[in-house]
């Protein structure tokens, strides 16, 4: 298998976790969306947007979760990080869509900083933005009551929530700091210690310039 695009992208960064915890082995092309690697990028997918994963057979699978959602039935229901059914699946996928809706409102505010003329950043716009950024991260804050989001054992809820809480906090660190997040911040780096997690360290790269200090 083959997954394209950098570990500065948390979309990218929550699939290799997730390769790594599953011990499957994978090569990687670190190709950016953004500048001179745009035409490669499309030609695994459309939009130009990473993450993509090639399949062994030449197959390509986009889209974070649905390359996840692909490899849980690889491995099978017995270490699929995401629950085959019942109750706790609906509570895994519930808790990645706040974590992943949180982050893309991020992402948004990030692009509307960086992307376009200062004069033209819309500030209601970033402000809602950073809005649903905190009540998000918050609210995961307060779901995690134990070391693990979900029945006692580490789920995608955990993986996920813990990569895009690191980016977040590599992006706006004083702004994520204000949040008070202290339970994210235990699982963040109870997973920052895993050799998943390590293997899949973020670099440097363009994506860091697109950073706030606000
Ligand atoms: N929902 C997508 C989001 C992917 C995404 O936003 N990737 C970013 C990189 S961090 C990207 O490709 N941005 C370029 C663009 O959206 O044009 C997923 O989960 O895979």
């Amino acid at each position: 298998m083959k997954l394209i695009g950098g570990y500065n992208s948390p979309y990218v960064r929550r699939v290799a976790v997730t390769l790594g915890f599953y011990d499957m082995p994978f090569a990687r092309e670190d190709l950016t969306p953004f500048g001179d690697d745009k035409p490669e990028v499309r030609k695994y997918n459309p939009l130009a947007r990473v993450p993509a994963l090639v399949l062994d057979d030449g197959e390509t699978l986009i889209e974070s979760g649905s390359i996840i959602d692909h490899l849980d039935t690889m491995v099978g229901p017995d270490r699929a990080l995401t629950p085959a059914s019942g109750p706790a699946r609906r509570q895994v996928l519930k808790l990645v869509s706040i974590a992943s809706g949180a982050t893309d409102k991020l992402v948004s505010a990030l692009y509307e900083h960086h992307l376009r003329p200062k004069e033209m950043v819309y500030r209601p716009w970033v402000d809602m933005c950073d809005r649903q950024v905190r009540d998000g991260f918050q609210w995961l804050d307060s779901q995690l009551t134990g070391d693990w989001f979900v029945a006692d054992r580490m789920s995608q809820a955990d993986v996920t929530t813990a990569v895009f809480w690191q980016f977040a906090l590599g992006k706006r660190p004083n702004f994520m700091a204000r949040m008070n997040c202290s339970n994210l911040d235990a699982l963040s780096e109870r997973l920052a210690g895993t050799a998943p997690f390590q293997a899949a360290a973020p670099g440097e790269g363009l994506p860091k310039g697109l950073a706030l200090d606000t």
